[in-house]
């Protein structure tokens, strides 16, 4: 049975069967001190304001049954598919696959590359392991979507102008209603957060919805 949800441009109807939540990248290595977001000069704390509602939606979508998927971006321990336009750009004080405070930055099944403990997946709920930026690039999510019938998907989590952005964009592209939840995405650039949110609902939603935490749980309650 289709749901309404308020959001910007304008409310949307969805049927919470056919809808998924995905967390973009809520990782110590973007989060925590000593990672790889710190390593580019960022002040992580900034991402710390999306942590609370993202759990209430999170808490909310399982209750409400919906198909929760986690993403995480990190690299093979041999580095094997991460470009070298990717390990080389900038002047990081660390880069990509070197040893930091939470093991080797942005590499698979080092400390820094766990969903923060607040976010923690449960048993049996997906987690894609995605090596770029967009959650949809050599990845399995295309497939888990399909066979899940999903038609909607309400996106949250780090960074906003990048992580979710890319995702959002990609997931337009390929079919999907795209809800991104505000409130529970952070960027390390306040200016970038509020603007990557006004691109999506410009234009009459050019590339989906933007609404909140509180709207969501409201909806699905
Ligand atoms: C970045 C991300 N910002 N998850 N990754 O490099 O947004």
């Amino acid at each position: 049975m289709p749901i309404v949800l308020e959001a910007e441009p304008a409310p949307l109807a969805f049927d919470p069967a056919r809808t998924a939540l995905i967390i973009i990248d809520m990782q110590r290595d973007f989060l925590e001190p000593g990672g790889f977001g710190e390593s580019l000069g960022n002040d992580v704390s900034l991402l710390a304001a999306a942590v609370p509602p993202a759990r209430a939606l999170l808490a909310a979508a399982r209750e409400a049954g919906l198909l929760v998927v986690h993403t995480r971006e990190g690299h093979e321990p041999d580095l094997s598919d991460a470009p070298p336009a990717k390990r080389e750009r900038g002047a990081p004080t660390v880069r990509i696959g070197e040893p930091g405070p939470m093991g080797r930055i942005l590499i698979r099944g080092e400390p820094g590359h766990d969903i923060i403990p607040a976010l923690s997946p449960l048993d049996g709920e997906p987690v894609i392991d995605k090596p770029g930026k967009g959650a949809f690039y050599a990845t399995g999510l295309g497939d888990l979507l399909r066979a899940g019938a999903v038609e909607t998907l309400l996106i949250c989590g780090v960074t906003t102008e990048v992580c979710v952005h890319t995702t959002t964009r990609e997931a337009n592209d390929r079919g999907y209603r795209c809800v991104v939840v505000g409130d529970a995405c952070a960027s390390y650039n306040p200016a970038f957060h509020a603007a990557g949110l006004a691109m999506i609902t410009a234009q009459g939603g050019i590339f989906g919805w933007v609404s909140n935490a509180s709207a969501v749980i409201a909806a699905l309650a």
